[in-house]
Parts: C-alpha cells; structure tokens; sequence
C-alpha cells in the first residue's frame, strides 16, 4: 500500500538517552501520578524515542494507538503473534495498520519450541494442564525478545480488567519480570486508572477502529481457544482461562511491580 510509511529500524537499538534506572521511574511516577493518558503517551514517547514501543493485544487498547498518533510523534508499535488468535483479531491488526499508516512489528514464537509442545501434547494441551506453558512459548519468550531492545514498553492494562491482580497498578512501574537494553525497564500502563467506561467513551469520540468481537460479546480479548464471550453480569476476566482459576488469570506478561 502505498501510503503506508515505512516501519522504524528494528533489532538491537543503541541506547542514547537516559538509562532506565529506578530513579527515572521514581520521578516518572510521581510526575504522572494524576495524569491524563493521553499525557503519559506523550511523555513516554518524548522521553525514550525509538527505545520505547505500545503492546498492542488487537482489542480496546488500541486507544494507546490513537493517542499516540495524537502526539504527533513518531511511534512504533508491536503485538504477540501467538498463531492462534481470532481471523477478526488478525483483520483488526490489518485495520489499524491502514487507518493509522503505521506497520505493525509483529512477534512470532519460536517454531522448533510450538513444534515439539503440539507434537507431544497435542494442540490443546492448555485445557489439560494449565496455560502456563503454551504462554510462556507464545507470548512470554517472544516478548522477552522484543524487549531486550527497548528500553521501556506501553502496555493497555487496566486496573479494572483484574480486581485480584492489578487493582494497585501503576501509570509508571519498573518492570518486575523482564529487562530492557540497559538492564532496567520502564513500563508505562497509560490507562491504569482508566474505566472501561471511560475507554469505550474514548474509542466512539475518537471514532477509533475497534475489533469486530466487541459487538458480539466479547469483552476482553486474547487467544481464540482461551477466551469466550461475557455472560451478562460477570467479570471480563471471567471469560479468559475460565477452566482455571482465578488467581491463575495471567499469562506471564505482567508481573506487578510492588515497589
Ligand atoms: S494478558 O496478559 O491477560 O494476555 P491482557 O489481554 O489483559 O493481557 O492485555 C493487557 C495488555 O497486555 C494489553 O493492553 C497489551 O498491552 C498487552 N498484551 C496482551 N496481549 C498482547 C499481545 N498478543 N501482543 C501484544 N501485547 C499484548
Ligand atoms: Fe496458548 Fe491460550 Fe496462552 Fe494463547 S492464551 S498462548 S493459546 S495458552
């Protein structure tokens, strides 16, 4: 397409502005304690350029795209590739690419390590013993990878998508589970203190594009075998993992930062 700019470099980027210390991360989270996420896109970005990128699932956090893009500085933007997301998953994430004239980076698992697990335990094995391994070669070692060149991520997590795992969340943390090209991570969580409310309200002003499931039931959403539809009155994350229980509820990408 031709109106499609092209993507920034990838691979290893050389670190050229301040290091992500605990210090920096300190200051970012007193600063931006009370602010807007529209202003904490903005400042992400300012402060880490090209050493800083949105993790885009394909659902309502395509907010933190269309605030990025009102910025109006340049900014990348990467998703999990799991290999068994939903087709209207895959058509949004094309969507949002024309709509935005953005590419976005998208992260493959490992494919001798998919081979060996569906070889020996079959496609479904998660139904059998658990998520944790099939998310820990899907989502966690491909995104271990993304971030070993960044030097601070923007994630869409809400603390009212998980009362019992991220009620105390954030706009700024050190990351506690991953590491960043100079060791130290920062993660932004722009929308922490946001409602669902207030971001749907936000998608419709903004006249955002948005995944086709969330007309048809779905609230939030992951891979297709690991995600159902909302039954009326319960919890989103009662529609993920929903055989397992709820403490068990996250897949490995977010570790809380308790400091
Ligand atoms: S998960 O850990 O349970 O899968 P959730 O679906 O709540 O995460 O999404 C929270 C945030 O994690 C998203 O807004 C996004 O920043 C990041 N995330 C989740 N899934 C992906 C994915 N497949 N690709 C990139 N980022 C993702
Ligand atoms: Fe595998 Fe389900 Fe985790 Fe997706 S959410 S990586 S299909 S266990």
């Amino acid at each position: 397409v031709a109106d499609v700019a092209p993507p920034l470099e990838s691979g290893p980027l050389a670190a050229t502005g301040p290091v992500a210390s605990p210090a920096l991360v300190t200051q970012l989270k007193d600063e931006l304690r009370d602010a807007h996420a529209m202003q904490i896109v903005d400042r992400a970005l300012a402060e880490f350029g090209e050493d800083v990128a949105i993790s885009f699932s394909g659902a309502e956090d395509v907010l933190l795209v269309e605030y990025a893009k009102e910025s109006g500085r340049p900014f990348r933007v990467f998703s999990l590739d799991t290999g068994r997301l939903h087709p209207e998953t895959y058509r949004f994430f094309a969507e949002v690419e024309k709509h935005y004239g953005i590419h976005i980076e998208y992260l493959f698992p490992d494919a001798p390590a998919v081979e060996a697990l569906v070889r020996t335990k079959g496609m479904f094995s998660f139904y059998e013993d658990g998520h944790g391994e099939c998310c820990s070669i899907r989502k966690v070692a491909p995104l271990r990878r993304r971030l070993s060149d960044l030097r601070a991520w923007i994630t869409g997590q809400r603390r009212d998508q998980s009362p019992g795992t991220r009620s105390t969340l954030s706009h700024v943390e050190l990351d506690a589970a991953f590491e960043g090209t100079n060791g130290a991570l920062v993660k932004f969580n722009p929308l922490a203190t946001t409602s669902s409310d207030d971001v749907w309200a936000a998608i419709r002003a903004f006249d955002v594009p948005y995944n086709a499931l969330h007309d048809r039931g779905f609230v939030s959403i992951g891979c297709e075998p690991c995600t159902r539809q909302n039954r009326p009155g319960e919890h989103e994350r009662a529609a993920r993992w929903w055989w397992e229980e709820a403490t068990k509820k996250e897949c490995g990408l977010h570790v809380a930062d308790d400091g």
